[in-house]
């Protein structure tokens, strides 16, 4: 299943014929600088290309009026002063002859892209377009936008393919309020902008940008803001409001189509954003939406206004697409204090619409806190009035690891090993001294244990997965407990940190250490022996493993921070017999997981857990897990468990912090 990338350099035949300091840095040079990179990276020639058509009347009067779409209309017959002063009627745009043609490729791209997407011809797909779309509104051009792209696409998607539910997610920089608009009373389309506000002192200015803005009448809760009030946000800030907010809203919403509204103007070295996160964060972002919805993801363009680090974060997007694992996420530092504050209002402000917030901290009643943030604030405003903005400057993404094997599979003779995996049993290159010791250790009573013969292979595997000669792997095995402790073992003196990952109770004793060489988190329906500790996160869920909204959320917001912050080399997930996971939720789990250690995962498997194996090698694969059912409300004993447990831990993982720290 491919990647559709759709671009025509035709929406590249527009430009500001004026002067505006505003409207100068939306250049022609947006797109190509993007396609270019696509086209030397070889990127572009992995993915399937779509052309772009118009867009029809009727296509844009699906979000626009028709006295709108009848004045832009006659732009192309205009003069440049009858231009200008058409323009002068709308906020931060420009009107060019041939922009109205430009602007119906636009919406007319990101509907091809829906269609490739529900048609099945691709699974994932981005459209780099021109001009931009999420701020044009019903009857008004904005912002650099002449038609509003992704509102039209959601529309026709809902129209054309019955969808009940998409998921509109706007990392963009911008508040994409044209999309807002359209959305704000309809619960079928799920709308999350996270935006640079500044208490509205950043553009747009408006106070419907702001975190109590969640949507009304039968759509409240399904809009979600998250005000960025301080610039200079960093990789952890946009990783905790996914971690946070995002994913477990969007896992219980469960939609059937994910569209992404995707500006890079977040990224760093942006004039607009001013913020600091890497262009690799894209990777992420993006891994992380590709579970939902079976996977179907269209992203199209928005804003990115650095000529640099646009390109870098569109192939980081598309890459990802793609279905290479993700780069290393680097040393978080956790969120910032003002995120926290925009964290904690965004996640109390829905709590009444969305049961996986139900234990959302409530804002503090004293208005201390923000009295706090307003006296740091000028401090810092006037500190910043007076230095000059300087360049940024970045190191350039790394090249991607993309080892020549995906998947190894260490099987039963029984067993076939499905297609693009490779049966891996070799033991060459192994030390025979490294084997006779494993031989001693777990070959109990002095028996020929059969269940040995497997662990060779395990550890050459493990070799294999540190050189970076293969990816990924799973193996069958006859005693899970055992083949964990010897693999542990031998990762943990080979790799500098692994996460283990056991769902379901462990017989044998718990491997891992105190030293930060693993970080050990169990997921069980029994109190763990030995208490919590910075690398022992012991998770017991009342129907242990079997709830799925108590599951998914223990792992959005528990198991993903934790793995984020501790960014191991290796990620081994073991499932033990019988701890009653639900195949679909233990794919999302090995999905999502994937995201970590360069997509160094090793799984462990029972030989008697055949019937999903296929559906987890599919995962490893690089296949989108299933979509789950919409999420019912959590347990409450499950909820509190995982909250008790981020309370503890936060003061080890910042990224588990969901409220800014008192004020001293
Ligand atoms: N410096 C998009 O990114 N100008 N549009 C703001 C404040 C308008 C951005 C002025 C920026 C529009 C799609
Ligand atoms: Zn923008």
């Amino acid at each position: 299943m491919g990647t559709a990338l759709i671009y025509d350099d035709e929406m590249t035949n527009y430009k500001l014929l004026w002067v505006d300091s505003i409207c100068n840095i939306e250049v022609p040079e947006r797109l190509t600088v993007c396609y270019e990179a696509l086209m030397r990276t070889g990127l572009a020639d992995r993915c399937v290309s779509i052309p772009v058509r118009e867009a029809t009347d009727a296509d844009i009067l699906l979000v626009h009026s028709e006295e709108y779409l009848e004045a832009v209309k006659k732009t192309p017959y205009m003069t440049l002063a009858e231009l200008m002063e058409f323009t002068l009627q709308y906020g931060d745009v420009y009107f060019h002859p041939n922009i109205y043609h430009c602007a119906k490729l636009a919406a007319g791209a990101a509907l091809q892209l829906v269609d490739s997407v529900m048609t099945g011809a691709v699974r994932t797909g981005m459209a780099l377009v021109r001009p931009p779309g999420h701020h044009s509104m019903r009857s008004a051009a904005n912002g650099f936008c002449v038609f509003n792209n992704v509102a039209i696409a959601a529309r026709y998607a809902r129209q054309k393919y019955g969808l009940e539910r998409v998921l509109i997610v706007d990392w963009d920089i911008h508040h994409g309020q044209g999309v807002q608009y359209c959305f704000e009373d309809d619960p079928s389309v799920l709308y999350f902008s996270w935006h640079r506000y500044e208490h509205q002192k950043f553009w747009p200015n408006l106070r419907e940008s702001d975190y109590d803005t969640v949507g009304k009448e039968k759509g409240a809760g399904f809009n979600i803001n998250v005000p960025w009030n301080r610039v200079g946000m960093r990789n952890s800030d946009y990783l905790s409001v996914f971690f946070h907010i995002l994913l477990p809203v969007a896992y219980e919403f469960c939609p059937d189509l994910v569209l992404v509204c995707a500006g890079f103007d977040s990224a760093i070295g942006d004039p607009e954003g001013e913020m600091c996160a890497s262009p690799d964060i894209f990777a992420h972002l993006t891994h992380l939406l590709m579970n939902l919805a079976g996977g179907k993801l269209c992203a199209v363009l928005e804003g990115g206004y650095n000529l640099t680090s646009l390109p870098q974060s569109v192939c980081q997007t598309v890459q990802t697409l793609l279905g290479d694992p993700a780069p290393p996420p680097g040393s978080l530092e956790g969120p910032c204090r003002s995120a926290l504050e925009s964290l904690h209002c965004v996640r109390s402000a829905h709590k009444p619409y969305w049961s996986c917030l139900k234990y959302a901290a409530d804002l503090p009643t004293s208005e201390s806190s923000s009295k706090h943030d307003k006296l740091a604030e000028e401090t810092k405003d006037k500190a910043e009035k007076e230095t000059v903005k300087e360049e940024k400057v970045w190191p350039e993404p790394q090249k991607r690891v993309c080892p020549p094997v995906r998947a190894a599979l260490i099987l039963p003779d029984n067993v076939t090993c499905p297609a693009g995996c490779q049966r891996f049993s070799s033991t060459e290159g192994l030390d025979p001294a490294t084997i006779s010791k494993l031989r001693e250790k777990f070959s109990k009573d002095g028996e020929n244990n059969s269940s040995l013969t497997t662990l060779p292979s395990l550890v050459a595997l493990v070799d294999k997965m540190e050189n970076h000669e293969i990816y990924s792997g799973l193996a069958l095995v006859q005693d899970v407990s055992m083949a964990m402790t010897c693999t542990v073992q031998h990762a943990a003196a080979l790799f500098q940190r692994v996460l283990i990952v056991c769902v379901g109770d462990m017989v044998e004793q718990k491997p891992g250490t105190e030293d930060g060489k693993t970080l050990l988190v169990q997921f069980s329906g029994n109190i763990s022996d030995k208490p919590i500790g910075k690398y022992h996160v012991p998770v017991c869920l009342k129907k242990g493993c079997g709830d799925v909204s108590g599951f998914m959320h223990a792992v959005l917001s528990l198991l993903l921070p934790l793995g984020y912050e501790y960014d191991p080399n290796l990620v081994l997930l073991v499932r033990m017999p019988g701890c009653g996971i639900w195949d679909s939720v233990w794919q999302q789990l090995t999905g999502l997981l994937q995201g970590l250690a360069q997509g160094h995962t090793l799984i462990l498997m029972q030989e008697e857990e055949k019937p999903c194996f296929v559906p987890t090698v599919s995962c490893l694969l690089g296949n989108a897990a299933p979509s789950l059912a919409s999420l019912c409300a959590p347990l409450p004993e499950d909820t509190e468990e995982v909250e008790k447990l981020r309370y503890h831990l936060q003061a080890d993982w910042k990224l588990l912090q969901t409220t800014a720290p008192e004020p001293q």
